[in-house]
């Protein structure tokens, strides 16, 4: 992108901010205190989440990229010939690379992510590498419905889900998703989904508590945009990440929690915190083979094929959507 268009993006106002500035006070407002974690993913947050990928604890990327990495060419055989591969909340490029190099068959890439800023920089890095290929970005986020530009409409299409983003959601918004996106893709489509699995909880553990500090900064960062984008005052000296894997349901739940009773004023609202009381910034469920393959199928999808690492770390799956005669509630 010309440097010129780059600081003319930047500088313009946030597209999605009042919704920012609603859910952010919603949330603040509960009874617990959550954020949605999709808010983590401003640049400085896309940047964090880059170096949290890199580190050794960190296993869901580098195992994920290690199945797509091994298993492209049967991947790209699912995906049919002149589609168009859309990515539900996109942020790097790495993982759809992986798939369009192996499948020279497609004929756009259509990634959809409301982080605006990193959608159309990626976009722009891979029309440089795939210059036979159009790429067509979506600013929209991708939980709520989106339309597809028609030149896009009109080709069959696949699905692209990678990183276990899925698992931010709670099971039954996983299945209001799932359902959506196989109305967006139409039947007979094919999706192909990262999905982290359960496991030894040390190992789980250790990926949410680096040692270098990086996904407590990350977790922090979300106050700081608050900070930068409302106009707030929260003093991240006075919030500390906490992350845990609760069993029963499954899931890492990550908190920032108050060290002390204190004030935080956001767009002439005061919100007050007690001492150890806790903001809930999200949810990584983990799920098994069977409760993920139940999930799929009670949301009018089938499991084609999966696959996974020795380990059983991390499972990417086909799934193909079932007509929507059988997917009545
Ligand atoms: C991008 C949602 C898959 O849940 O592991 C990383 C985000 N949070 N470290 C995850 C995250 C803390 C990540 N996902």
């Amino acid at each position: 992108m010309p440097a010129l268009a780059r600081v003319a993006r930047i500088s313009e106002p946030h597209p999605s901010s009042a919704a920012f500035a609603v859910d952010v006070l919603a949330g603040l407002k509960a009874e617990p205190k959550t954020l949605p974690a999709k808010y983590f993913y401003d640049s400085a947050g896309s940047r964090l989440f880059e170096r949290i990928t890199q580190l050794p604890e960190y296993y869901p990327t580098r195992t994920e990229l290690g199945i797509l990495n091994e298993h492209a060419v049967e991947i790209a055989q699912l995906l049919p010939a002149q589609a168009a591969l859309i990515e539900f909340g996109s942020g790097s490029n790495t993982k759809a690379s992986i798939l369009l190099a192996a499948a020279p068959h497609i004929a756009a890439y259509v990634p959809v992510d409301i982080s605006s800023e990193v959608l159309h920089q990626e976009a722009e890095d891979l029309r440089r590498n795939f210059p036979n290929l159009a790429v067509i970005p979506i600013d929209a986020d991708f939980c709520r419905p989106f339309e597809l530009p028609a030149d896009v409409a009109m080709r069959p299409h696949a699905g692209f889900f990678p990183g276990s983003t899925i698992g931010n959601f709670e099971p039954h918004e996983a299945c209001t998703f799932l359902r959506n996106a196989g109305r967006i893709l139409g039947d007979g489509a094919v999706f192909i989904i990262g999905v982290d699995l359960v496991k030894d909880r040390a190992i789980l553990h250790a990926a949410y508590n680096d040692p270098a500090g990086l996904t407590a900064k990350f977790n922090l960062n979300i106050l700081a945009r608050i900070n930068r984008e409302l106009g707030a005052n929260f003093n991240l000296k006075c919030f500390e990440h906490h992350a845990f894997f609760n069993r029963e349901r499954s899931r890492i739940e990550m908190h920032l929690a108050s060290i002390k009773r204190q004030k935080v004023k956001i767009r002439g609202e005061t919100i007050e915190f007690r001492p150890g009381e806790t903001i809930h910034t999200e949810n990584s469920y983990k799920y098994t083979t069977k409760s993920f393959g139940a999930l799929a199928r009670g949301s009018g999808w089938a499991v084609q094929a999966l696959w996974t690492d020795a380990e059983e770390f991390f499972a990417v799956y086909a799934l193909v959507r079932q007509a929507e005669a059988a997917d009545a509630d």
